[in-house]
């Protein structure tokens, strides 16, 4: 049966059972002129926004967990596979087995794939943990430039820094191995992850920062903060693992933020079973809908025998049935809300070097992120009228610094004048045609043009 109605308000629609003669009273919330959805992601979606899942890849030969990500979600966020100690397991050796494979699977439902998280204090790799000071600072920004970088143009948004804020009354900062490197650990990851992948949506993501309190309090004013300087982030994650409560300040919480010219999303929602676990999820559900910044929802597992938590917290029993939780989200999202307008990420200062000498076969260009002691240096590489099979790139260093981390090229030396030579996938430019390659450093960035010639 189809039910439409030219108004966009809410109907009470009278029903009869054709097949048992009686008649039902069913409230139907109709948005627009569209049928309610029947599941998750395209209720989400009628208002523009998605609804996710945190999935292990582990469990995606369990049919039963993937009928129902199949089926119910559009959004997916890898719970542990794109952490640090995962892709990363020994300093500079990087493991995208587990990542690709939940990347894969949110490709093949047509997914949006959250990457989480580039940095991190806790799930670090025993190497990092044991790192202090300029190395771990070079390390770990070397770390978002390449797992950025392999995943380039394929994640909707990235939780760039997990969990930097402390509990409590404070507002501060949390101690940690990152933080101890320097307050600007945090802008300068994000800096390298939009050096890396420009398209991704770059977040902050905490929690206990459900409601107006001093931990949301503290990483708001961070974000006004970067928006004045123009460090780039586009979202902020509110995780939301909630207990038998939610703030009464929680909509206005994600209001606040929305106003600072970021995205929110609810990024690990889970509640605890026994109090009101149906209603807080509607809450929070209707909460997202009446920000039009809040782009999504995401829920942390899938059946509550996948969760973390041992306390029933999701959707779906161990069985895979929907639980009362699930029709409250459902009908939530089925009533509609603001919708939410699309927000591309906002593209940050790069500075350019001057146009490029024309050289013997190909000329090279490069583009900065920098931060107060360090950058990300992209250098574009073109052909000129000839194909080009080999080419080496000479990048002229102002002296103190140094080149820490090179991809898509190999580099001799690491100060004064370094040389990048072309590896095996990019040596070969058409004519006319460019490649790119990228390196780290410390210090300010090359101030002249790099020379390029070919071989
Ligand atoms: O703790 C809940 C979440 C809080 N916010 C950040 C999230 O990344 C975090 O997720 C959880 C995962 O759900 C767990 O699955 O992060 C935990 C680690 O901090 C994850 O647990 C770990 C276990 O501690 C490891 O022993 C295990 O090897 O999962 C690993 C992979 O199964």
């Amino acid at each position: 049966m189809k039910l439409r109605t030219s108004s966009g308000k809410r109907r009470t629609l009278l029903l009869s059972a054709a097949t048992a003669g009686v008649v039902v009273a069913a409230s139907i919330a109709v948005v627009g002129t569209a049928e309610a959805a029947s599941t998750l992601g395209a209720s989400a979606a009628q208002t523009g926004r998605y609804f996710g899942a945190a999935i292990a890849a582990g469990r995606l030969g369990d049919a039963t967990y993937t009928r129902i990500l199949n089926s119910e979600f559009n959004a997916v966020t890898p719970e542990n596979e794109m952490k640090w100690d995962a892709t990363e397991p020994a300093r500079g050796s990087f493991n995208y087995n587990g990542g690709d494979r939940i990347l894969n699977q949110g490709v093949a439902m047509g997914a949006k794939v959250r990457g989480h998280a580039l940095l991190w204090h806790a799930q670090q790799p025993g190497w990092a943990q044991s790192l202090t000071g300029s190395t771990l600072r070079s390390a770990a920004i070397n770390h978002v430039t390449q797992v950025a970088t392999h995943y380039k143009g394929k994640i909707y948004a990235w939780d760039v820094v997990n969990e930097a804020f402390a509990d409590g009354g404070s507002g501060a900062r949390r101690d940690s191995n990152l933080q101890r490197t320097g307050n600007d650990w945090i802008e300068a990851a994000f800096r390298a992850a939009r050096a890396a992948d420009p398209n991704a949506k770059l977040c902050y993501n905490d929690y206990n920062t459900d409601g107006i309190n001093a931990k949301s309090t503290g990483i708001y004013t961070m974000v006004r903060d970067f928006k004045s300087r123009g460090v780039p982030i586009d979202c902020v994650g509110f995780q939301s693992h909630l207990g038998t409560t939610i703030d009464s300040t929680y909509q206005a919480n994600l209001q606040r933020f929305a106003d600072l010219g970021v995205d929110v999303q609810i990024t690990e929602l889970d509640v605890q079973q026994g109090g009101n676990q149906a209603n807080i999820y509607a809450s929070v559900t209707r909460a997202c809908l009446a920000v039009a910044r809040c782009t999504g929802i995401t829920v942390w597992g899938i059946r509550d025998s996948d969760s973390w938590r041992s306390d029933n917290p999701l959707l779906f029993d161990g069985s895979g049935n929907k639980k009362a939780a699930y029709t409250s989200v459902l009908n939530a999202l089925n009533a509609g809300g603001n919708t939410n307008p699309t927000t591309p990420p906002v593209t940050p200062p790069v500075t350019t070097s001057p146009p490029p000498q024309t050289g013997s076969g190909c000329t090279a260009t490069v583009s900065l992120n920098s931060w107060n002691g360090g950058y990300v240096a992209t250098v574009r590489v073109t052909a000129g009228s000839s194909a080009v099979n080999g080419w080496t790139v000479n990048v002229t260093l102002p002296s103190g610094g140094a080149v820490t981390g090179t991809w898509s090229a190999t580099n001799s030396g690491t100060t004064g004048t370094v040389s990048f030579r072309s590896v095996d996938y990019n040596r070969q430019v058409p004519a006319g045609g460019s490649t790119e390659f990228g390196f780290q450093g410390t210090g300010a960035g090359p101030g002249a043009t790099p020379t390029c010639t070919v071989g």
